[in-house]
């Protein structure tokens, strides 16, 4: 008898084993925040495009919840967990608010010719006090060996210790990124990268370019020392998400999905402006 795995589950492996990039796609690029469950259809058309263009052989992806999850997210503030039977049916809407923006998405993915499936984070993950305890990954992992592009999203999510509560897409990228061996992370925002200073705020001078993951951590004590807020606009607290899977050695790179063939640059591993941030 032979212990061989039969040659169609050999050529699966193999092909998982090939490096792999994830995407996230920014909620404030692919919707219009100011607007509640308003998508950016350009955007999302758009960034289609760019992927096919790119011709990435393993590619994952994940998009945020912009104006279809968030405010949903907040009204019920379904982070914090169960704690009141009003909460549920703000569960469901978040939830369906996200299932809303993934078809869009995925419609649009299909239609440029990439093949998409869409995965529910919440049919697959359960947290515990709001971080990824399980994880059911053999159907992503098929879906990756048979050539599909997984489309997963930031969820309103089932939880051992709180009920349930949000699992951000970045913390699903690292998540995805840590399980699959991927060699690149490409987080797609509204923003040219990460500046000492928020660019929001007028400051345009200073993107970081490149940065290890040790000058990075410094950046973060120095912030918590200072009892600032988060002077990126949010980009560090995003970041630091990330860690899990940069400590692994995935190169994390940060570009500005708003700006037309950014997204195509960063997946060809052409030169882009971005902030590039790498174990050491
Ligand atoms: O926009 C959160 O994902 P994010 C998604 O990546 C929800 O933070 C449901 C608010």
């Amino acid at each position: 008898m032979s212990l061989e795995k039969p040659a169609s589950e050999r050529k699966s492996r193999s092909r998982l084993e090939r490096k792999l990039t994830v995407l996230k796609l920014g909620g404030s690029v692919i919707t219009v925040k100011e607007n509640p469950k308003t998508p950016n259809i350009q955007a999302i058309q758009r960034l289609a495009n760019e992927i096919i263009r790119a011709k990435i052989r393993n590619l994952i992806v994940v998009h945020g919840g912009g104006s279809f999850g968030h405010p949903l997210a907040d009204q019920y503030s379904i982070k914090e967990g169960f704690k009141k039977k009003t909460q549920i049916e703000g569960f469901s809407l978040t939830h369906q608010a996200m299932l809303e923006l993934n078809k869009l998405v995925v419609d649009a993915f299909i239609r440029q010719g990439i093949p998409a499936f869409a995965i529910s984070p919440s049919s697959c993950i359960i947290t515990e006090a709001g971080r990824i305890k399980i994880f059911y990954n053999s159907p992503l992992a098929k879906l990756l060996a048979m050539g599909c592009v997984p489309v997963l999203f930031g969820d309103a999510i089932l939880d051992t210790e709180i009920g349930f509560t949000i699992l951000s897409g970045d913390q699903l990228v690292s998540a995805l990124a840590t399980r699959f061996n991927a060699d690149k992370i490409v987080l797609g925002v509204d923003v040219d990268g990460l500046y000492p200073r928020d660019p929001k705020t007028g400051s345009s001078k200073g993107l970081i370019e490149q940065i290890t993951l040790r000058k990075l951590k410094n950046m973060m004590v120095d912030i918590g020392r200072a009892k600032t807020v988060d002077v990126t606009g949010g980009m560090l607290g995003k970041i630091s998400e990330l860690i899990p899977a940069i400590t692994c050695d995935v190169q994390a790179l940060i570009v500005n999905a708003s700006k037309q063939d950014n997204v195509y640059k960063a997946l060809k591993g052409e030169t882009v402006v971005g902030t590039l941030i790498r174990k050491k």
